[in-house]
């Protein structure tokens, strides 16, 4: 109370909100008027920005947290009344004509794309220090994520134009959701390497705020143990970006601007732009609203199943359902063993690999009723079985894939599979934890992620015709994992199976422990055979033929420990490093 003649109309207004809100406690602890007054506006300072960084402020974020809390300390099943099944959907096979199709389609639509990288994740469980989309996505050439991103989104726009018959100016848009965590030192990335051959004006930053932490069943907000003028943050997830691009009004600009598709996808793939053109030609040529990445799912791994659920009320929705409730789900609905492969080998669900493409006119339709509000969940550590207390305070989280749960039922939600050798591999995991991961089910790591580029690229060529050899077996960081040629090519030289088929031509060989870098755009690889390291680079008007043998002694990969802290974070994660010994270079 004697505090409130220091404060402004509108600080009043937010206390005012707090104490009828039943957050009386975060004032208990104030000094006396005239005492540490500027920590007093840094409190309100922080109070504004938690109640206008929510879809109804602060007020609604706090009625609904009761809301979840009470459903939460209640036992209810947030799927109460609804049935799992496997849902259909467009399920692709590489270099078919049906995916060749579909990828000629994808690149026609591309300059009406514009992408989103949710990228405000620290990424705990893998434990680098830095942001990860500054991690290398491999070290032959050590193109990192952030780069391999924009490099495949600038090839898009290039390839997409060239198809068109007008006079194409395209330039894709750009934006990053970032968070406190992860923004000055995304800017500092893009800055510092001239935004990776992207104009600048393309790319737009939009940074997340944490959201309040909650100490109990009120949702009594938490005071901040290290400064009693504030109160504890945590981050909110990735679900955040809707409402970010809605109140950003950019939405409305590629709207304007005759944009029709928004592909939101995330910070560690260095697979996904291999299937963006397929399915981005999917959701044009199927009409969907929502149509959602997979790749099939090994049981209990970390990726959530793309499921139908059919409500006793006769309503269904097709919905990613977390990696932690899909068991519980299926025990729930007479399934008894749970999350389980099938004879496939796989779960019969899908896994969600979080690359969304929505289409934007009604995108923007719903959002507007929306605000970009996406349904929350809570879940708090209780200290007991009487679920009264807390171990630790907790908060709202959300998830973007949960968009759909608000649509109505007439909205055109689907899904494509691709081969998760094509489509994804994320670095999630630290090595320890990799190690661990069950055998035969995908490790996620750093290690996981380069050797599954290799991996994808040999195939490629092989489906085109190149004979590459097969893998080997190596271990790194106790993790088994298959080691084919280190073959890269910059976005550019070929994203499509039709484009990459035109730049191979006669019988060309590749050896197990070769490495072969292309670096031009017009590079065709003519009765080529490689046994040792090649290097081709060339300006974009080249036109270069690689012919013939070409033998050294190449790139060797040698063992390092992850404990060994004399080598980089960045190569310790992977358990090796390459030692260029000798090489052919082809500059033109
Ligand atoms: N992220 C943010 O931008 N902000 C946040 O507050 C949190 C995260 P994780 P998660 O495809 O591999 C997701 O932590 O959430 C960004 C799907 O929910 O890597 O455990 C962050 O920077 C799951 O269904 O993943 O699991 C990163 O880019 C499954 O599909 C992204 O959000 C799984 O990803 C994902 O964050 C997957």
């Amino acid at each position: 109370q004697h505090n409130l003649h220091l404060l402004s109309p509108q600080q009043i207004e937010l206390a005012k909100m707090l104490l009828e809100t039943g957050q009386t406690h975060l004032f208990e602890h104030w000094a006396e008027p005239g005492v540490e007054d500027d920590e007093k506006k840094a409190f309100f300072d922080q109070v504004a920005r938690l109640d206008s960084s929510y879809p109804g402020g602060l007020a609604s974020y706090i009625k609904t947290a009761r809301e979840l809390l009470a459903d939460s300390k209640a036992g209810k099943n947030p799927f109460d009344g609804f049935t799992p099944s496997v849902p259909k959907g467009e399920v692709l096979t590489h270099g078919d004509d049906n995916f060749i199709n579909f990828e000629d389609m994808g690149v026609k639509e591309a300059r009406k794309a514009a992408f989103v990288l949710v990228a405000g994740g620290l990424g705990e469980r893998l434990g680098y220090n830095g942001i990860k989309v500054a991690l290398p996505a491999e070290t032959t050439t050590g193109t990192l994520f952030l780069q391999n991103y924009i490099e495949s989104i600038l090839a898009l726009q290039d390839a997409s134009c060239r198809l068109a018959q007008d006079d194409c100016q395209t330039k894709i848009p750009f934006v990053i959701m970032t968070s406190d965590d992860t923004h000055a030192r995304t800017i500092e990335l893009l800055e510092s390497n001239s935004y990776f051959g992207m104009e600048p004006t393309q790319v737009k930053l939009l940074k997340q705020e944490k959201v309040a932490c909650l100490d109990d069943n009120d949702a009594r907000l938490a005071v901040d143990l290290r400064n009693k003028y504030r109160i504890q943050t945590k981050p909110h997830g990735h679900g955040d970006v809707h409402a970010l691009l809605f109140s950003s009004g950019i939405l409305k600009v590629w709207h304007d601007a005759g944009l029709r598709w928004v592909l939101f996808f995330q910070d560690t793939n260095g697979l996904l732009f291999k299937a963006i053109p397929a399915a981005l030609g999917v959701s044009a040529t199927r009409q969907y609203h929502v149509n959602s990445l997979a790749v099939p799912r090994k049981a209990k791994e970390a990726i959530g199943g793309i499921t139908k659920l059919t409500h006793a009320d006769g309503r269904t929705m097709v919905i990613n359902v977390e990696y932690n409730q899909l068991d519980p789900l299926l025990r729930a609905t007479g399934n008894p063993d749970g999350d389980v492969n099938c004879e496939t080998g796989y779960s019969p669900f899908p896994g969600n690999i979080n690359q969304l493409i929505l289409e934007l006119g009604p995108y923007i339709d719903e959002i507007t009723k929306t605000g970009g509000a996406i349904k929350e969940f809570v879940n708090p550590k209780y200290k007991d079985a009487s679920k009264t207390s807390f171990k630790s305070s907790t908060r709202l989280e959300c998830m973007m894939q949960d968009y759909p749960k608000t649509l109505p039922p007439s909205a055109r939600v689907g899904f494509t599979v691709m081969d998760a050798w094509l489509a994804y591999a994320p670095v999630k995991n630290n090595p320890e934890d990799a190690a661990k991961v069950p055998k035969g089910n995908p490790y996620h790591s750093a290690t996981s992620g380069e050797m599954a580029i290799y991996r994808a690229n040999s195939l490629i060529l092989r489906k085109v015709g190149v004979q590459v050899a097969d893998p080997v077996v190596q271990v790194f960081n106790g993790q088994e994992v298959e080691v084919w040629p280190r073959i890269t090519w910059k976005p550019k030289w070929g994203l499509t199976f039709a484009e990459i088929k035109r730049k191979v031509c006669g019988s060309s060989t590749i050896s197990q422990r070769s490495t072969m870098v292309i670096k031009g755009r017009n590079v065709f690889l003519e009765d080529l055979s490689l046994d040792g390291a090649l290097l081709i680079d060339a300006v974009d008007d080249a036109e270069v033929k690689v012919r013939g043998p070409v033998q050294n002694k190449g790139w060797t990969l040698e063992n390092i420990d992850y404990k060994d802290t004399s080598v980089p974070e960045e190569l310790r994660i992977r358990g090796f490093k390459i030692n260029k010994i000798e090489q052919l270079e082809k500059k033109h």
